[in-house]
Formats: C-alpha cells, sequence, structure tokens
C-alpha cells in the first residue's frame, strides 16, 4: 500500500456541475447509475490531464459512456482502485453503470445493509464503493437521487435534499426522487430504504422558515425518539444563537441504524445514526448514553455549517471540521448541563487516551502530513485535540473576536472545500493579529510538556512565574519548535481570596511562545499559591512542585472549577504513584491521611455541585494512571487503585451510607443536570460501600437492583454485584438482566459491557463463552465494541494476563475482523500498538501478536497502516 501526502496535493483535472444518480434496490444486487456531467477544471494548469475516478475493487462496470457513446474497452484503463480516461472534451456528460451487492458489504462503508434495511457510510472514501467518481472533498456538485425498490419490504425510500418526486411501477415496485440544492462532495451522499417509522415534529428558524424534522427508526424504537427530537432543537437554536447559523433545507432528517461502524455521519440533510447514540429512554438508556445522545445530534447538526457549507479541501484537512465541530458541540452541552463537569470529562479523554496517543507509534499532528489508510486518522488526536487548539484560538482571541473570526470564515468561504490554514487566517484577519507560531499546534505531533516554578520577592512585593517549555520526540517526528501556549493564571492569598492581577482581573492568559520564558506580578502583597492553567487552557503535561497541604488548598477554594477537580486528581496520583512504587519494592501499602481528610471535607461540604464532589471523589482511573506512567507495571497499577478505594472505603463508610440515603429519592426519572448529579454522586457511594466488601452493603445493591426504574441506577448496582467476589449474586443479576432485557439490543450490549469488564479471575473464557451466545453477533460493529474492545481496554488485569492469553484472543478476532470489517480491526488494534510502554515479558507477548497477525496475509490497508508503523 502507497503513502499518500499533504504535499503532493494537486486540484483535480475536472470539476462536477450535476451528478444524476439512479438506483435500483434488490435482494441479489443494487445497480447504480450515474450520469455526471463534467467540465476541465480552469484552476488546473494542464489541460492534457486524463479523468482519473475512484472505484474500490468490488465495483462491477457496466457500461460507461461519453455523451451517449459508449466507451470500448481500449478507451479507459482501470488501475487498482482508479479507473482513468483520457483525451476528453472540456465538458462531457459520463455515464456509468455498477453492479454492486450490499447484502455482501460487511465493511459498513458504501452502501450496505444493516438489519434489512439499505443505508450508507460514504465518508470518507465510501463512494467509490457505489459507483466511479472522483471521490475527493474539493469535488463539489449539485445531487439528484433516483430510487426503486419493493415498495411493501421499503416503503421508505430516503436521500439527501428535498422530495421531488415519486410513484408506483410495475412489479409491487414504487420509485422516489430527492434532489439537493446546495452542491456536495460525495462523502456527504446519502441513501436509505427500509420499512420505518417516524416521529415528526417542526423547527421554526430565527428567519421565520419553518423546518420539518424526522426521526426514522424500526417501529419497535419509536419510543425512544424523544430525547433526540428534543436536542435537535436547542442545537437548532442554540447555533443561531451562539454563532448566528441558520438551517437551509426545508427537511431535517435522522435515521436510527444498528450496524455502524461509528457513532453518526452529517449528511445533507439525512444524518445516519447508529442506534446508540440516538435512541434513548430511562428505561434502557443510562445518563451518560442520554448525554451522549445529546451531544452527537448537536455535533452532526451543527456539520451542517462547519463541514458542510464549508468542508475539506482534502483529508488531511479533516480537523478542520471535526475539531472545530467538537469545540461546538462541546460548549453546546456545556451550556446545556454543568460546563465544568463537562470540562472535567473532556480533558480526562484527552489526558488518557489522546495523550497515550501522542505519545505511541501512530502519533501525528492535528492536520497529519501523511496517511496510507485515511480511515485511521479519525482520531482522537484530530477530534478532541483539534477541539482543545479551536478552544486555544477562543481563549486568545477572547470570545467576541473569536465570533467575528468564525462569521468571517463561514462568510469568505462559504460552498468551498478548504483548509485549516484558512480557518487560522480568518481568525488572524478578524483579530489583526498573527498567527503564525499558534499554527505549529496543527503541524507538529506530541503532546507538550510546561514546567513552572513560582518565585517571591517579598521586598518588592513581586511574584515571578517561571516557564520552561519542550516536546519529547514523537514517532513521527523528532524535534519540535516551541509552542505558543495560553496559560491562564490566578494567585490566590493564603486565606483563598483571589489577588488581582496586573490588568485587575484574577485570572490573566498568560503566552508562553518561547521556550524559557518568565512572567512578572506586581504588587502581590503576601506569598501567592498559583492556580496554572486554569480550565485547561492549553492541551499540555503540567508540573509545578506543589506540596500535598498546597493542593488541598485549591481543591478547596480555587475559584476555578476545573482546577479544584484536579488538584484533587493530583494529590491523588502523587500518593497512588508512592504506593505503586512501594508494591514494587514488596513494602507494605499504607495510606497517608491526607486523602481520606481531603475526601471527608469534600463529602460534608453542603455548598458544593453534586456532580463535581462525585467528579472528586474518582480515583484516577486506570488508563489515566498507565498513560502516567515510564513503564506500566499493569499489577501494580490495579492493585493499588484497589487498595486506595477500600482503604477509603472502610474509612468513610458511613458517610458513604448517609451520602447514598440523602441521594436516593423516589423521583420520576428526568435526564437533567441535577438528577444526573444526584444519580451520580449516589451511585459512587454505593461503588465505596461494595468496596468494604461487606454483605450488609451487597443487599444495598441488590435491593437497587430490584427496584430501580430507570437504567442508569439498576446497571450501576448490576456492574457492582457482577465486578464484586460475590460470584454467586453476580450470576443471579447477570440472569434476570438478560431474562428482562434480551429484546433490546443496546441494553444486550451494556450486558455484555458489563462481563467483559469484570476484573475478577477468568474474565476471558467468560468473554470466548459470549462469543458464541446468541445475544451476540460478530458482524455488529456495537457488539464487537461491548464484548471485545471492552475487555482489552478496560479489563487490564485479564487483558494483560502474563500468560498472553489475552493477546492472543484480540490477534484471533483482529485477524478474522481484517477481511470482514477492516475500520473496526483497525481501532481494535490500539491496545496492542502499546506494546512498547510494558515490562520485557509482557512487551515480548504483544509484540509476537502484532507480528502474527502481520504475516497472516491479505492485510487490508487499516490494518497495515497500524501494524507497521507499531512495528517499525
Ligand atoms: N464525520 C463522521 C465520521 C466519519 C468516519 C468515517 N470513517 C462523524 C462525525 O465526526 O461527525
Ligand atoms: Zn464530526
Amino acid at each position: 500500500p502507497s503513502v499518500i501526502y499533504l504535499k503532493d496535493y494537486e486540484a483535480p483535472a475536472f470539476l462536477v456541475e450535476q451528478t444524476d444518480l439512479r438506483f435500483e434496490l434488490e435482494e441479489e444486487q443494487t445497480l447504480v447509475r450515474s450520469q455526471v456531467r463534467y467540465s476541465r477544471n480552469p484552476g488546473c494548469v494542464s489541460r492534457q490531464r486524463p479523468l482519473v475516478l475512484d472505484g474500490h475493487e468490488s465495483l462491477e462496470l457496466q457500461r460507461l459512456s461519453i455523451d451517449g457513446e459508449v466507451l470500448s474497452a481500449q478507451d479507459y484503463r482501470r488501475e487498482g482502485e482508479q479507473l482513468v480516461i483520457p483525451d476528453l472534451p472540456d465538458s462531457f456528460t459520463l455515464e456509468c453503470v455498477t453492479r454492486i451487492e450490499p447484502q455482501n458489504n460487511t465493511a459498513l462503508e458504501g452502501l450496505y445493509k444493516s438489519d434489512g434495511m439499505f443505508c450508507t457510510q460514504c465518508e470518507a472514501e465510501g463512494f467509490r464503493r457505489i459507483t466511479f467518481y472522483q471521490d475527493r472533498p474539493d469535488v463539489m456538485g449539485l445531487f439528484e437521487t433516483t430510487i426503486v425498490a419493493d415498495k411493501q419490504r421499503y416503503p421508505v425510500l430516503l436521500s439527501n435534499g428535498n422530495l421531488v418526486d415519486g410513484g408506483d411501477e410495475e412489479g409491487g415496485k414504487h420509485w422516489v426522487r430527492w434532489q439537493d440544492p446546495f452542491p456536495k462532495p460525495a462523502y456527504l451522499f446519502a441513501l436509505v430504504g427500509g420499512d420505518l417509522e417516524y416521529v415528526e415534529d417542526r423547527y421554526t428558524t430565527c428567519s421565520g422558515r419553518q423546518i420539518a424534522l424526522k426521526i426514522f427508526a424500526e417501529a419497535k424504537d419509536l419510543d425512544k425518539l424523544e430525547y433526540a427530537m428534543t436536542s435537535l432543537k436547542q442545537s437548532m437554536q442554540w447555533d443561531e444563537q451562539v454563532y448566528g447559523r441558520e438551517y437551509d433545507l426545508d427537511i431535517f432528517m435522522i435515521v436510527a441504524v444498528d450496524f455502524f461502524n461509528m457513532g453518526a455521519m452529517e449528511n445533507k440533510g439525512l444524518n445516519i445514526f447508529n442506534t446508540s447514540c440516538v435512541l434513548a429512554h430511562p428505561k434502557t438508556t443510562v445518563d451518560t448514553g442520554f448525554q451522549r445522545v445529546e451531544g452527537v445530534v448537536a455535533h452532526e447538526y451543527f456539520h451542517n455549517w462547519s463541514g458542510n457549507r464549508v468542508t475539506c479541501r482534502d483529508w488531511f484537512q479533516l480537523s478542520l471540521k471535526e475539531g472545530f465541530t467538537v469545540f461546538r458541540d462541546a460548549e453546546f452541552s456545556a451550556d446545556m448541563n454543568s460546563r465544568t463537569v463537562k470540562r472535567i470529562e473532556d480533558v480526562t479523554l484527552l489526558r488518557t487516551a489522546q495523550f497515550a496517543e501522542d505519545a505511541g507509534p501512530m502519533a501525528h499532528p492535528v492536520r497529519p502530513a501523511s496517511f496510507i489508510e485515511i480511515s485511521n486518522f479519525y482520531t482522537l488526536t484530530v477530534y478532541e485535540k483539534g477541539c482543545e487548539v479551536v478552544r486555544m484560538l477562543r481563549t486568545l482571541l477572547g470570545a467576541e473576536t473569536f465570533r467575528k473570526g468564525s462569521d468571517l470564515y463561514f462568510d469568505r468561504h462559504d460552498g468551498q472545500a478548504v483548509t485549516t490554514d484558512d480557518f487560522v487566517q480568518a481568525m488572524a484577519d478578524a483579530s489583526g493579529r498573527d498567527m503564525s507560531r499558534f499554527k505549529l499546534w496543527y503541524s507538529q505531533s506530541g503532546t507538550p510538556q510546561l514546567s513552572i516554578s513560582g518565585e517571591y520577592d517579598a521586598e518588592h512585593q513581586r511574584y515571578t512565574l517561571h516557564m520552561h517549555q519542550s516536546c519529547p520526540a514523537s514517532a513521527d517526528m523528532a524535534t519540535k519548535q516551541p509552542f505558543l501556549i495560553p496559560v491562564a493564571v490566578g494567585l490566590l492569598d493564603p486565606q483563598g481570596g483571589e489577588i488581582p492581577l496586573n490588568d485587575g482581573a484574577t485570572t490573566e492568559v498568560l503566552e508562553l511562545i518561547a521556550a524559557e520564558q518568565s512572567f512578572v506580578f506586581e504588587n502581590i502583597p503576601v506569598e501567592p499559591i498559583p492556580s496554572l492553567l486554569r480550565d485547561f487552557s492549553a492541551p499540555v503535561k503540567l508540573q509545578f512542585p506543589y506540596s500535598s497541604e498546597q493542593l488541598v488548598f485549591l481543591m478547596q477554594h480555587d475559584s476555578d472549577g476545573f482546577n479544584r477537580w484536579d488538584a484533587a486528581q493530583q494529590l491523588a496520583v502523587g500518593i497512588m504513584s508512592g504506593l505503586i512504587g512501594d508494591y514494587q519494592q514488596g513494602r507494605e501499602l499504607r495510606l497517608e491521611p491526607a486523602l481520606i481528610r481531603a475526601y471527608e471535607q469534600v463529602l460534608s461540604n453542603q455548598g458544593l455541585d453534586k456532580a463535581m464532589v462525585a467528579k472528586v471523589l474518582t480515583l484516577p482511573t486506570e488508563a489515566y494512571l498507565s498513560e502516567l506512567a515510564e513503564e506500566i507495571d499493569v499489577d501494580a497499577i490495579y492493585s493499588v487503585r484497589r487498595f486506595v478505594r477500600e482503604t477509603i472505603a472502610a474509612a468513610l463508610a458511613p458517610v458513604f451510607l448517609q451520602v447514598y440515603h440523602d441521594n436516593n429519592l423516589v423521583e420520576e426519572y428526568s435526564p437533567d443536570a441535577a438528577s444526573v448529579a444526584r444519580r451520580s454522586l449516589k451511585n459512587l457511594a454505593l461503588a465505596y460501600l461494595m468496596a468494604t466488601g461487606k454483605e450488609d452493603y451487597l443487599m444495598l445493591a441488590q435491593q437497587q437492583f430490584d427496584e430501580a426504574d430507570n437504567m442508569t441506577d439498576s446497571q450501576a448496582a448490576l456492574t457492582l454485584i457482577v465486578h464484586s467476589e460475590h460470584r454467586q449474586a453476580a450470576s443471579v443479576v447477570l440472569e434476570s438482566f438478560y431474562q428482562r432485557w434480551q429484546n433490546e439490543s443496546l441494553v444486550v450490549n451494556q450486558w455484555l459491557g458489563v462481563q467483559a469488564s469484570d476484573p475478577t479471575a477468568g474474565a476471558l473464557m467468560r468473554v470466548q463463552a459470549l462469543l458464541e451466545h446468541p445475544a451476540y453477533d460478530s458482524t455488529n460493529p456495537n457488539k464487537i465494541r461491548a464484548l471485545i474492545a471492552v475487555f482489552c481496554a478496560q479489563n487490564i488485569l485479564n487483558f494483560h494476563n502474563s500468560d498472553g492469553s489475552g493477546y492472543r484472543f484480540l490477534a484471533d478476532q483482529i485477524i478474522v475482523l481484517n477481511t470482514q470489517n477492516p475500520q473496526i480491526a483497525s481501532r481494535l488494534l490500539t491496545p496492542l500498538t502499546r506494546w512498547r510502554k510494558y515490562p520485557a515479558e509482557r512487551s515480548a507477548l504483544m509484540k509476537a501478536e502484532l507480528e502474527r497477525i502481520s504475516v497472516s496475509g491479505n492485510l487490508s490497508r487499516d490494518v497495515f497502516e497500524v501494524l507497521s508503523k507499531s512495528l517499525a
């Protein structure tokens, strides 16, 4: 497989004016006729260039004609994934008929069948599995789509834009025609054909236009669409208010499908969603599931502007739409719920998973410089770090100027396919600032390290922060230049008050641009305790020599909610790191009282937001501790975390019991922030109580399991019981849960996941047995993720079993999935790619499995790329 480079970008030889598609959907085959009006691109220097169309090897080409004249085999060449037609006039219509087999498409890219229904996934390069086309985002055209299918089996036939015509045909068939008035690249094309029902609503835009909103799902799921509909209307309103963006078609549709490689897809006017990101009901969906639905509905809707109206020139620019849209959806969720809690969740993900990606073999900049398979670059770096980069722009420019910049960007580039440079340029022009150094965030990989020290000069009442930044070599880039790092800082006096800073405000954004730089604060009457990187103002690893007492002080007094939480995290990280050392030296584990005392204080402080209390009392995860470790000692990390949790539980059990009862209200379920907060605190308390191992608390959990009227409480109790040493009780609740929910596919996924993450011995055998269970389906990505991905990513003790059985199991699965669904196979590889971070024996076992996969033959581009980078 060959490497594609950003530096080789060339504009397309031909532009598309109009694309007319006709689909005949049948059980054994689908015939696709495309009629495309092409004209030479005036922006392209060479007038000799042939028309190069992309087409997957699975396409069966039945006919090709130009302006009505059928081409013979000498008139074109099929070279690998391309069809090359030389000697063409300046403008012409190309007609092309292909035969495809959606029913056998297990890769779930292009047109495929999900549970008997036809649907598409074209981003990034799925359209080439439908017909021959210039399948690249800078080729935009107007689409008209005609669909013909059996009326009884597929009463609902959808595509992008507006329904303009339709009727019945002989043989029990019917047809429809959809027209999309906005030019778009092929990756935004969508088609759905199935037996679906829908819920309907309306939205009136800021300029008074009426939009029809429809969400389609299987009949049995119709009662789970209300929350998505509410979220959609809120998103539409938020985008008008916060970004001045109005919706542009008369109809907006969402379709729920069960088989989907990722969360959802922003096709113009016809979003297609994984059921897991659109269905929500108190009985079947946990609180975090509701929040995910809200966030993903918003994300896809926001893409209508940041992605569809203004799209990417090439796939290296992916973060142009993804980083910006993640930032937009994060701000939306922050406005709808608790802002600080949302920030804590996002930073946790970034610090554990994205930092690990930056430190691993797949490291790449937010704007990658090269790839083999673009599907491998829908990453935490492009999405989450890309979001942080946009957030830094807003921090540097201020909210108002940032909004001016975004208005300018949308105005200037509406209807175009552009680059991340264009985005930053709009921000630069709106602010009058030179942003060239800032752009290093797009072109350099790796997580910068920021060490800060403070110096107080009492005589001159002056406080100085000395900063030093560096960025370690990454797999793809050895040396880096200093970044422009916005460091939001506050200074606290010994009473916990905020000291006014140079400009009178209590938070100042310092701009670190050099490797070494000092910042001076004048008129500081006492030696302060600094609060650094407030609200996590930059995606870096911060070091400051805080004492435990200072961290506890910040936990109590910092006016920045994020930093209050982070102080607790850093306190726990420090203590646990020490214990990990003790464990490795064979010393007895002893928990110093600082953490317990700090937790007790947080629990007894009635004024605190409950969601924050739950976040503060959640110990750093195994994944975060692993990311922080030089070398990952799985047993030490697991044992220490467990020891700390059990020691806290034993010390504070009566307090936790009180908290549990105080928050265990009889009330109707609601996914609002306050109710979610109460449940999260209650279930955290229950988790600590269960960690004591006492029978009384097992009974409490069983009671919650039996009586819960919502899935959040029911699943929390289920997980705690299943993950405990009470094996008999575990099998009873698992069986009763399955009996009750076996017909709810998404709930069954949770049931699989709870077993996959069960840390007790023998988990792998149970996972292997589940592969044969009727609840499992090895072709459904949601099932694969629930069972295999959860086992390998969340069950560190069993996956990293020193006998290598976990690694072997994963490699066996990947070898099968490599041909069946390359995108999923490649994603599953992630845990093995981190082999260099483990001690010698495990490392060798992991590497051996990577090597075994690499000689298993017929590697997809997706798997090949990850393997070759991991073994390089
Ligand atoms: N844009 C899609 C991602 C498509 C991934 C294709 N491998 C979802 C999103 O980010 O909104
Ligand atoms: Zn997106």
